[in-house]
């Protein structure tokens, strides 16, 4: 038995039967404030650090049946092809939790993500699929045990079981039972967001291909890890006070930091476009010009923007093509 399928069975019962004929459940987009990159443990997605996000009003509903001779996933109405990358990383997962081996899923699945917003929908699919799973089986998982699962699936997707603010421990146990995120009470109701999608180019390069590789070749990776911890400590004060320019600081400051390690990695891996460029740099200038308005990106072209409230109507006239997106904090 491999490491995730020992995991995933220490995680959930040994056995188990459906409950009911059809369970469905829908999780949140998380959006990270400080970033997930680097595994200690590849196939269990383990962290070399701790993470912390927010969740936005939108994301994924999922709803999970039994099948007959194989299994089935409709993404957004349209039955996937067995060979599809998504199809084949859903039921990769799903062998992790099949009863017995011959169980067959019929899996329905539907992104409320803003087309083209150049979000990931993996974390919240994940996370919408193991809550749907636990109310199919009735396995009555605790909210960590749901989060390591959800993990299992795609390492984010753990920061994206409850809504709000949530911290990933990165954990120490090789079985990863400890590395799970926990939701952190926190009010900030002038907190604003938006996503300017700048690019749609495809990605060179997937999120775990490009943490391994900047892991094992950028000669910045330590020099990462040991800014999480302050940026942790900085942003849990931003929030405690609502202190605005902390916490646009510390998310600025951990994502150009993150960018910085993977540009450093050989051969280099660069997720921005002209565009990207050109934004940050618009945002630079608006704040020295007295906007409190601050950036994160993750892995890809587009930039996200947090601002408080009072300064939503300053930031569209800025970014006419911003897609202000409601943050949920409960
Ligand atoms: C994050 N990202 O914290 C970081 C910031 C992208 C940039 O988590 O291999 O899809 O499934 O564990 O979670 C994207 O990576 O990777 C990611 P796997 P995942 O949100």
């Amino acid at each position: 038995m491999d490491s995730r399928r020992t995991a995933a069975r220490l995680i959930v019962p040994l056995s188990y039967q459906p409950s009911v004929a059809s369970a469905t459940a829908y999780a949140p987009v998380n959006i990270a404030l400080i970033k997930y990159w680097g595994k200690r443990t590849i196939p269990l997605h383990l962290p070399l650090t701790d993470s912390f996000s927010i969740t936005i009003d939108a994301g994924t509903t999922t709803t999970v049946t039994q099948s007959t001779l194989s299994d089935t996933v409709s993404l957004n109405g349209t039955p996937l092809d067995p060979s599809s990358p998504f199809y084949l990383r859903l039921t990769t997962f799903l062998d992790l939790v099949r009863p017995h081996p011959a169980f067959r899923f019929a899996i329905t699945t539907q992104n409320d993500i803003p087309t083209a917003a150049g979000l990931a929908s993996s974390a919240s699919g994940f996370a919408a699929l193991v809550l749907a799973l636990n109310r199919f089986f009735s396995w009555n998982l605790s909210t960590q045990q749901l989060s390591c699962l959800a993990r299992l699936g795609s390492g984010s997707a753990c920061r994206s079981i409850q809504a709000g603010f949530s911290h990933w421990k990165r954990g120490t146990r090789a079985d990863g039972l400890d590395s799970y995120a926990e939701k952190v009470p926190a009010e900030w109701p002038e907190l604003a967001f938006g996503i300017l999608l700048l690019s749609s180019k495809q990605k060179t390069i997937g999120s775990s291909d490009a943490m391994r590789r900047t892991v094992d070749t950028s000669p910045l990776f330590p020099l990462w890890a040991s800014c999480v911890e302050r940026d942790l400590e900085q942003l849990l004060k931003s929030l405690e006070g609502n202190d605005f320019d902390l916490f646009g600081r510390t998310i600025e400051q951990n994502a150009l930091t993150m960018h910085a390690t993977m540009h450093a990695s050989w051969p280099p891996i660069v997720y921005w476009q002209p565009e990207t460029l050109s934004a940050l740099h618009a945002i630079f200038k608006a704040r020295a010009d007295g906007l409190p308005l601050y950036a994160t990106m993750d892995a890809g072209p587009n930039v996200k923007l947090f601002f408080q409230k009072n300064h939503t109507e300053e930031v569209v006239k800025l970014f006419l093509d911003i897609q202000l997106t409601k943050l949920t904090l409960h």
